[in-house]
């Protein structure tokens, strides 16, 4: 089906995509957490998650296949690079007791998704110690082993975790539409220009579009499968 997009039309093939799902952790989102310890306005970024649920409920429904990502490293910290530990100067770091159990440690609370966005069991979730979700992780493995060669990109942040990602999907030969309300950044004006640096030039990393074109055309296919049950 083609759905409108920047630059131009996207031909979605539900049985050759996946919805995947960027970072939506509790450390970044939530209130009280460390991305708002930080100093970050994370209302910048709650502001996805209405529109977010509204695109993963209909891609749920037409049986698309949905991937989730965390960024966060061992428990023993051994995937950390000391550079990303010391770069941010914080008194509080990577590792560290947090608001929320230890900062971006896989297992603890504020490191998982946000209950709003809660991964179903048949749901893969790539654990990413790094910004792109194919940087030591088996998310190329998985897409290759289901025959997935179109990702629908949401989360957060737009100009860090889900440019990056879409920069390593491009490259490695996938399609990328970005949905550009279900996707937030701390600073607006990055946001809007991190959608931009995707759709420029002819789509040099990918597509943009917001999330309720993508709805309706799935929705409206959930209508045909009706019609013909
Ligand atoms: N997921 C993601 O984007 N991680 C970040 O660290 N983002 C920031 O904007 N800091």
């Amino acid at each position: 089906m083609l759905i409108e997009a920047k630059p131009h039309e996207f031909s979605l093939n539900l049985g050759s995509a996946a919805l995947l799902i960027i970072d939506m952790q509790r450390d970044f989102l939530e209130p009280g957490g460390f991305g708002e310890m930080l100093g970050n306005d994370v209302s910048q970024l709650r502001r996805t998650i209405e529109p977010n649920k509204r695109l993963l409920t209909a891609w749920r429904d037409a049986g698309g296949t949905v991937l989730h990502t965390r960024e966060g490293h061992r428990p023993d910290l051994m995937d950390l690079p000391p550079a990303k530990k010391v770069r941010g100067r914080s008194a509080t770091c990577i590792g560290d007791p947090g608001p929320m159990g230890r900062i971006l440690v896989r297992g603890e609370p504020g490191h998982d998704i946000i209950p709003e966005l809660y991964p179903t069991p048949s749901e893969a979730v790539i654990d990413k110690p790094g910004k792109g979700a194919f940087f030591a992780t088996d998310l190329h493995a998985i897409l290759q082993n289901r025959g997935i060669s179109q990702l629908v990109v949401t989360g957060v942040t737009t100009e860090v975790c889900v440019n990056t990602t879409v920069r390593e999907a491009n490259d490695r030969g996938y399609d990328c539409l970005v949905v550009t309300d279900c996707c937030g950044s701390y600073f607006p004006e990055f946001h809007e220009i991190g959608l931009k640096m995707i759709a420029a030039q002819g789509g040099i990393f990918g597509w943009t579009t917001p999330s309720e074109v993508i709805i309706s055309a799935i929705t409206g296919l959930n209508m045909l499968k009706g019609a013909a049950e």
